[in-house]
């Protein structure tokens, strides 16, 4: 029942790297070795990808997690993701952001609003303040002390999407299943630690206060240094019922492939739901630096920077 497609897009790549890539959504070691930096995002994040790739080669994890997501969240043509992202059914563009470090240190953000870089702001709650969530107004207020400058994040373009879509107001939670573009990064370096973040601004015109998995530590993302990590993307509440990211690591804990992993956690989701109508699609990478993807229907892609080479894959699904 599954379709193994193996869509690539590959940018410039020798035959030798594309088989290396293409064979990543298995068992294999995708061309790294013990010392390789790893980018892995959900979507077609190139652009971050490679930021992201350039910082960790300059040897801070975090701060390459942090100004990789941040080319998205700046991007008025990411509509899932920071400015340009679109609206709840208000008119508001809330935020969602997490970060996770190899030493099990989080922070996260949730219902933000009018603050571009919640990552930036995640991170802040991570190393500054004694707790891993500011929520609403707690967190913009703490954004605002810490200097950062709020604006607004309705672009004339969602602004006019959203003036449509109030005309029938039919809110349906469906995650478009073929390109949706929240951004979940999971970074490996040389050493062989590992780190991860996800920022979105969540369902377009979700309900007000709606918060979904993106920002909570175990179901959008899960880092543990010494056995792996994983980051989610699409219908937040699906992952966050079934904890999906903390369960992936486990699953490697008790020896399973990223692969198998992730693919293990889709089949939990699907026992449970009706999952017809909507996608949630994985990734991970272990300490080892394997990587994996998997999703419930086809069109799920995912990044991959390894050795200054970056390919956009499709993963592998059940549907
Ligand atoms: C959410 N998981 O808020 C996010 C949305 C997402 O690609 O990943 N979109 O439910």
């Amino acid at each position: 029942m599954f379709n193994r497609r193996k869509f690539i897009s590959l940018l410039g790549l020798s035959p030798i790297i594309a088989c290396q890539a293409q064979s990543s959504q298995s068992e294999s070691n995708n061309g790294s070795n013990s010392t390789s930096n790893i980018i892995l995002t959900t979507w077609n994040n190139q652009n971050a990808n490679n930021t992201a790739y350039k910082v960790l080669s300059q040897g801070n994890i975090l701060d390459a997690i942090e100004e990789g997501i941040k080319t998205v969240e700046a991007d008025p043509n990411d509509h899932s993701v920071g400015y340009g992202g679109l609206p709840d059914r208000e008119g508001n563009v809330t935020l969602d952001a997490c970060i996770m470090d190899q030493n099990g240190n989080a922070g996260a953000v949730t219902y933000l609003k009018n603050y571009k870089h919640p990552i930036s702001i995640a991170r802040k709650v991570m190393t500054d303040t004694p707790h891993v969530i500011l929520s609403g107004e707690g967190a913009a207020q703490y954004a605002e002390s810490q200097g950062f400058v709020a604006e607004n994040l309705l672009t004339e373009h969602s602004k006019s999407e959203w003036q449509k879509w109030l005309l029938k107001s039919e809110y349906k939670p469906i995650i478009n299943i073929e390109n949706h573009d929240t951004i979940g990064m999971l970074c490996r370096d040389s050493d062989g630690n590992l780190s991860g973040g996800c920022s979105t601004s969540g369902l377009a015109y979700k309900m007000a206060g709606r918060v979904g998995d993106s920002p909570i530590i175990g179901s959008g993302l899960y880092v543990d240094n010494e056995i792996g990590c994983c980051v989610a993307t699409g219908l937040g509440e699906e992952v966050l019922k079934n904890v999906s990211s903390f369960l992936v690591v486990e699953l490697m804990r008790n020896g399973q492939s990223p692969y198998d992993a992730c693919k293990a956690a889709i089949l939990r989701i699907i026992d449970k739901a009706n999952y017809k109508d909507f996608q949630v699609g994985l990734i991970a990478i272990s300490k080892q630096g394997k990587i994996g993807a998997f999703s419930i229907h086809p069109g799920f892609k995912y990044t991959l920077t390894i050795q200054e080479q970056t390919t956009v894959n499709e993963a592998d699904s059940y549907v």
